[in-house]
């Protein structure tokens, strides 16, 4: 397992390489190029300048989250076969920067979401956090407008204005796209990528549904374990892998995560790990990262990573927003920094009682 945290690059972030280098035990960031849009050709060059920058700080580049997938491939549309040349540009730059770990989604419109970005919490902090009563009251117009006021002025990974715009159009698009036909437009992409994927050694770490299941009636559908199966099985390269996103899978509380991810052995190449709160099984808020604030129990997650051999890179995903930091929702330095601490001790405990038996 390799510590890594998230980081925005240059500009685009309240946090700097400098502050991320003295988290103990982190030894790289995961970036994207931030500047990018969906179905766009990143250029080695643009790879080049990032990597450079980061290297700068006694840092490397850990993997790219997110190489964002046009909705004309999600969707299926005819140019979807223009859009994934493109992508395979994309990643054709990223090997030859050597960089080996590209997470992105397959969710239609929306990514994650979140009912609210700023939730007190009992502690004083503010967290994100998720009630469905709430979708249901709400047109997915306004989920933009909703949230957007909370954002700190940051602009969230995955809510893009420029794209928040087209929400209705958008919407058209996937009407007559359920979930078999996401799932065949998935393996569609899954396929004509993995060619580029084995020359540079790539390994695709999809990132599970978040919530784990529909939202405005869009399909969703990396969301359980027989549908994570499904879509390795279909394509069974072992370039073919997922994001293991404890906050996003385990929305779905059927989802027993320790036994999910003991039967994906060398097909987990990214881990999220975090900490949820509930409420009810679809009221939720995001803890600390520590097994007693939430309801996860966060060192059978580790164990389980470290008995499968997962030396994939680890990020301590969304932390709460603390000790008066101005920062995106869900990114702050402090608590993020906390559970990379707290992850890191977990995983050196399980490693040492490991090496007593
Ligand atoms: C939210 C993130 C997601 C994730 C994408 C991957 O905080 O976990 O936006 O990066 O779904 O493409």
């Amino acid at each position: 397992m390799e510590m890594s945290f998230r980081w925005y690059g240059f500009g685009h972030d309240s946090i700097t390489l400098e502050q991320i280098r003295q988290i103990p035990g982190v030894k790289g960031v995961i970036t994207t190029l931030y500047d990018t849009q969906p179905g766009e050709a990143w250029t080695q060059e643009a790879v080049h300048a990032l990597r450079e920058g980061v290297e700068t700080s006694g840092l490397k580049i850990c993997g790219i989250e997110s190489v964002n997938v046009h909705d004309d491939i999600k969707a299926g549309l005819p140019m979807r076969d223009m859009y994934i040349d493109n992508y395979i540009k994309s990643l054709t730059a990223l090997g030859k920067e050597d960089v080996h770990m590209v997470c992105y989604n397959f969710m239609p419109v929306f990514d994650w979401t979140r009912t609210d970005l700023a939730k007190p919490r009992h502690d004083g902090s503010t967290v994100l956090a998720y009630d469905q009563a709430v979708i249901d009251s709400i047109d997915p117009e306004d989920m933009f407008a909703s949230i957007s006021g909370d954002t700190n002025g940051f602009v969230l990974p995955g809510w893009e204005p420029e794209r928040m715009e087209h929400v209705k159009a958008l919407f058209e698009l996937y009407k007559n796209v359920d979930e078999e036909a996401l799932m065949s437009n998935l393996v569609y992409f899954l396929k004509a990528i993995m060619p580029v994927c084995d020359k540079y050694d790539i390994n695709m770490a999809i990132h599970p549904d978040d919530p784990a299941w529909s939202v405005f009636g869009l399909p969703r559908i990396i969301t359980n374990e027989a549908n994570i199966h499904r879509m390795l099985d279909a394509v069974n390269n072992p370039h073919n892998g997922i994001t293991l996103c404890t906050g996003s899978l385990g929305t779905n509380r059927k989802n027993d995560l320790p036994k999910i991810i003991r039967g994906l052995r060398g097909r987990i190449h990214f881990a999220h790990v975090r900490n949820l709160q509930f409420f009810s099984d679809t009221q939720f808020e995001e803890a600390a990262h520590l097994s007693a604030d939430g309801t996860f129990d966060m060192y059978e997650i580790m164990k389980a990573l470290y008995d499968i051999g997962f030396d994939g890179p680890m990020r301590p995903d969304h932390g709460r927003t603390i000790w008066g930091e101005k920062c995106m929702p869900g990114y702050g330095l402090y608590d993020r920094a906390l559970g990379a601490a707290y992850l890191n001790g977990l995983w050196e405990a399980i490693d040492k009682s490991q090496s007593l038996k």
